[in-house]
């Protein structure tokens, strides 16, 4: 007997091979028309057809048939404990003053280095925990959380530690990234050489408490260059940690490059990718995790060639790269309207982006961004008629419940049942 049997419109289902999908292949997207999902002990027992599905018995039946049902959306790029916030910039960016500008003048990163370094443990445990249930309520069953806004040991840890409380807490499964190289602080300032020395002698207790999965950097012009980057990157990963960069987000520096030579596992941003920099992503493992609601932030006309990386048989995975400065947003359905209209993806391509990749590019693939029998019942029903539909009405939540690992956390008539569009 199934805990509960799930009928819905459509049953979107991202193929899981043992890894991430790569070109030609990221067009392609299971669905099952009238289907249905059955769970059992928190797992899933059954996929298939409403009508193989008829003889089933459930303790308990949704009958959603106008909707849509997908695994929970994985968001693998996110900089969520943070304290404070950056509203005051906005009026800077309207003045046309550039992100790198801001930064350069000690506000950007430093402001919320400042905010965070002053934010006490449980203060930025609270804020993490609204911003993590604004994720699940649109969505989001894994996600990504970076340190990166203390750039001092006592309070990267501190983020790190609150990161690791939320993922014991909260139903959504987080996955560590140490970000200590995210700026040059200001007793280093000149010193850059130095700071990424100390910000490596950190990851032996990092690793020792289970702080973090992965090391990232910001390689950008002011902050850390591809050399100091690929060395930092190179430590990081004999210390035993996978590698994550954010590169080419605004000045075409040759990150990309240098994260496919090194075996990143993701390559964040990549707005400037050179030819070659696209050529090599198509070779290697490296996922590139695109972010075009950043870009979208940033002002800019231009965004990453996605497009060329799928032609050149690269893994695109897709983010919110959710920030209080250059992305204040947790609606990755946003963004997958704008990898509709920005970077041109096909529907097929911006599922498989925010599923499958997306768990391959934070290593969870083997358990998150599918639906497998005997995996985790990780769940999303929507108040959409089809998969397309998403992209498409933008800017708004479609959600109408989630389940994590078989248990409803989302839509219990409580929060959604102002807007449930269809029966
Ligand atoms: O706080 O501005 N790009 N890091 C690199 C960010 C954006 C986050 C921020
Ligand atoms: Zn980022």
């Amino acid at each position: 007997m199934l805990d509960t049997l799930i009928l819905a419109g459509q049953v979107v289902v991202p193929k899981s091979s043992g890894e991430a999908l790569r070109g030609k292949e990221m067009n392609e997207l299971s669905i099952i028309d009238n289907g249905a999902v059955g769970i059992k002990d928190g797992v899933i027992e059954f996929i298939g057809t409403a009508e193989e599905a008829a003889q089933l018995q459930a303790k308990e039946t949704i009958e959603a048939e106008g909707k849509l049902l997908s695994p929970g959306l994985v968001d693998p790029h996110t900089h969520l404990v943070f304290g404070g916030s950056r509203e005051h910039e906005l009026a800077l960016k309207q003045q046309g003053v550039p992100y790198l500008e801001i930064l350069a003048q000690g506000g950007g990163i430093h402001s919320t280095v400042k905010a965070t370094r002053e934010t006490a443990e449980d203060d930025l445990y609270e804020k993490g925990m609204f911003h993590l249930n604004r994720c699940l309520t649109y969505g989001v069953t894994t996600m990504e959380a970076k340190s990166g806004y203390g750039l001092d040991k006592e309070t990267e840890l501190k983020q790190l530690r609150v990161a690791k409380q939320l993922n014991e807490t909260h139903p959504i499964d987080l996955v560590s990234t140490f970000l200590g190289a995210h700026a040059i602080p200001e007793n280093y300032k000149g010193r850059p050489d130095a700071f990424l020395e100390e910000m490596l002698s950190l990851l032996s207790l990092i690793s020792k408490e289970g702080l973090a999965e992965f090391v990232d950097i910001f390689c950008e012009t002011g902050v850390f260059t591809v050399e100091q980057s690929k060395v930092f990157l190179q430590k990081a990963k004999t210390a035993g940690f996978g590698v994550k960069i954010h590169a080419d987000e605004i000045d075409p520096l040759g990150g990309t490059e240098m994260a496919c030579e090194i075996g990143a596992v993701s390559a964040d941003h990549l707005v400037g990718a050179s030819k070659e920099g696209v050529r090599m992503l198509g070779e290697s493992d490296t996922i590139a995790v695109l972010l075009p609601g950043t870009t979208f932030y940033l002002g800019k006309d231009h965004f990453a060639p996605a497009r060329d990386m799928i032609s050149s048989g690269a893994a695109v995975a897709l983010s919110t790269d959710f920030n209080p400065g250059s992305s204040p947003t947790e609606n990755l359905q946003f963004i997958m309207t704008l990898a509709a209209l920005k970077l041109k993806m096909t529907p097929e391509e911006i599922w498989n982006s925010v599923t499958v990749n997306a768990a391959y590019a934070i290593g969870r693939g083997d358990v998150a961004g599918s639906l497998e029998i005997g995996r985790r019942a990780d769940l999303v029903l929507w108040d959409v008629p089809n998969y397309k539909y998403i992209p498409y009405h933008y800017g708004v939540n479609h959600v109408n419940k989630v389940w994590k690992n078989g248990k409803l956390v989302v839509g219990k008539g409580d929060i959604h049942a102002n807007y449930t569009l269809s029966s």
